[in-house]
Formats: C-alpha cells, structure tokens, sequence
C-alpha cells in the first residue's frame, strides 16, 4: 500500500515537471544514495526472508517503473525545449535582401591596392614611413646637393626651425623610406613604398598633396635589364592589357644614374583612352639604378651590390585608368562623385581574380 502511494506521487511529480532541471532534483530525490526509494533498498537487509521476497521485486520494479518515466519525461523536455530554440531561429525567406553596403573605396585606394596586388605577386614587399622627414632622409643621402632647387623654399613645405636650427620637411617623394630601408634591412631587398607626398605646387594638374608609388630592388646582380622587365610587365598588368608598347626615355634624377622615365603608346579612340598601343607617348613613370653615392650613404659597397628604383603618381595613374578628367575632384569629397568613381569594398583587386571589375 505504502509503495503504490509512492509511485502514485513520483509518477504524478514527473509529469508535471516542466523542465530538466526539476526532473533531475526528482531524480535524485527518489533514486539518489539518500533518495526515498534507496532508503528503502537499504532496510532488505533487515526484514525477514520472507517478506525479503515480496518487498525485494516491488521495490525492483518500482524503481526500473520510476528510472523509466523519468527518461520518457526527459525525451519530451528535450525534444520541446529543441522546438522552443529552432521557432526563435526561424529564417523568413520571404523578407527582402539585404542592401548592399553603403560607401564606396577612392579611386586613389583602390589603385594603391591594384599596384601592391601587382607587385606583391613579383615578390616585393611594403614598407611606409613618416610624412614628416628630416633632411638627411629626403635629400641628403638621396644626393640632392646642397644647392639643389627642389630644396628651396617654394617647392618644400619646411615646418618651424626646431631648437638645434634643423627644419623637418614634408617629405617630397617617398624616397626617404627607401633610405630608412636600406639602412635597417639587409639586401636582397624587393620593396615598394606606397604614401602622401607634398610639394608646395597648385594648378590644374597639381596638388600641394599627392601620392606615389615608388619602389626598391637591391641585390648583387640587378641591372636595366630588370627594370625594364619589372616595370613593362607591371604597365601591362595595371592597365589590364596583353601587349603595351614601351619607351625609356633618358632623364636626370640625382638619386639614380643612370636615370630614364618610361613612356607608353596610347591612341585616343573618340572620347576615350587607349593605353598600351597607338602612335603618341605618355610619361607613366621615372626609374634608374640606383646611384653608388646613395648606396654609400646608406653604408652599402655600391662594388658588391646595384639595384634599380623606380617611382609613380598614383592620382594621374588612377585619372588615366578610369577616365577620371580633373584631379581637384579627388580632393572634394563629394558623395556623388565618390559614387560615381568609386569602388565597391568588397571586391579585393587580385591579379588572379582580376584587378578592376
Ligand atoms: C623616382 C624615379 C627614380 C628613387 C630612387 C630611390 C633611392 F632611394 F633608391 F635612391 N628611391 N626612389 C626613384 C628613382 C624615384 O621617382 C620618380
């Protein structure tokens, strides 16, 4: 009588426990080491042999009867709670897509990106520097001499004479970065050197801020050869051509001898550009190796190694590429034109899944 009463309370207790967690305390309360029905388990021992064999199977099968409604209890909590987190997690297919995102990525960035995918796929490697430079980095060891014009006042951002007299500049080129290179990294070296660049110049094809890519290979054997080689086959893949036609023109730099700016065939085709062939030359960018005294000053043995360096207007790159006619506009921040010019962020320029979309 005593055991149908318990089984009639556990049993009633199961099915109404409305979660895991007050079935496991039932659990315990009746199976546990201390639980009601093992507490009774305990007292067999004590009863006489005949009344062991009527209490010994009641107490057995009451407990399999108790474990059992406990797991079948368990199997509906489970399965409900899973109902419960899967009606949250619904998708609604019939909502409308997501807009696309908002802001576009600057013709400037993007040819940044495009010119370092090119290059990174060559072997070079990206190195920046400050904006503010001290003489030595941006003409000195470049070997401006002293009297040389770009040192002049009205080509030169100088800031305020510092307490020892000396005048930090804005750097002109991103040239001092390939000293601050050459002075910290062992050869062979494969660098470019993306950045801002300043000179105190404003009219309709400058602006007192610009941006370069320039770049660095040193090592033992490097000669025009490799500079031409690297340079043509970076035109071809920017402006996304099978062929270009090229020209190295001589030039005077006084960070490299020899020196030589590299000219590219177009045609104007109606209203657009053609880059690559044609009967007219465009200046695309200067170059030469390296000279001895630059590698000098930077503690080199220009005997033992020679390089080649190389640097480019990244703003006339990008009106060139993309048909961009006046370069104020790239400093306007206007949201239209940004719109209109600009690149979607999630298309990364690679050269293998294509640089521009
Ligand atoms: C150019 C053209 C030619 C150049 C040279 C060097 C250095 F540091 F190696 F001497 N840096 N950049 C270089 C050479 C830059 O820009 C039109």
């Amino acid at each position: 009588m005593e055991l149908d009463q318990l089984e009639q309370d556990l049993t009633e207790k199961i099915s109404s426990a409305g979660a895991e967690s007050a079935l496991e305390e039932i659990r315990v309360a009746a199976l546990g080491k201390k639980g009601v029905i093992s507490e009774k388990m305990k007292v067999l021992g004590k009863v006489t042999p005949e009344e062991r064999k009527t209490l010994g199977p009641a107490l057995n099968g009451l407990k399999t009867r108790i474990a059992d409604a406990i797991s079948a209890r368990k199997a509906i909590l489970e399965e409900a709670a899973l109902d419960a987190r899967l009606a949250t997690e619904k998708v609604d297919v019939t909502l409308p897509v997501r807009p696309e995102p908002k802001g576009k990525i600057h013709p400037v960035t993007q040819v940044f990106e495009e010119v370092a995918a090119i290059f990174a796929d060559m072997g070079f490697e990206i190195r920046e520097g400050p904006d503010i430079e001290d003489d030595f980095h941006n003409f000195t060891a470049l070997n401006f001499p002293p009297d040389h014009p770009a040192r002049e006042m009205h080509d030169t951002f100088f800031m305020n004479e510092k307490g020892n007299g000396e005048r930090m500049v804005l750097r002109t080129h991103t040239s001092p970065v390939q000293i601050r290179t050459m002075m910290n990294e062992q050869p062979p070296l494969r660098v470019i050197i993306p950045g801002r660049t300043f000179r105190c110049d404003s009219d309709q094809t400058h602006t007192p801020m610009f941006h370069q890519v320039e770049g660095l290979v040193i090592d033992k054997e490097t000669h025009m050869g490799h500079l031409k080689g690297t340079l043509t086959e970076f035109v071809k893949a920017f402006f996304e051509v099978d062929s270009v036609k090229t020209r190295f023109r001589p030039h005077f730099f006084p960070f490299t001898e020899p020196s030589a700016e590299m000219d590219v065939g177009y045609e104007r085709v109606g209203g657009e550009l053609r880059i690559g062939q044609g009967d007219d030359w465009m200046e695309i960018l200067g170059s030469g190796m390296v000279h001895p005294n630059v590698l000098r000053n930077v503690g080199l043995d220009p005997d033992e190694y020679q390089g080649f360096a190389f640097g480019m207007g990244v703003d006339r790159l990008a009106m060139l590429k993309y048909g961009i006619p006046d370069l104020r506009d790239f400093f306007a921040a206007d949201a239209r034109w940004l719109e209109h010019y600009g690149f979607d962020p999630l298309d990364q320029p690679s050269t293998a899944t294509g640089l521009s979309r």
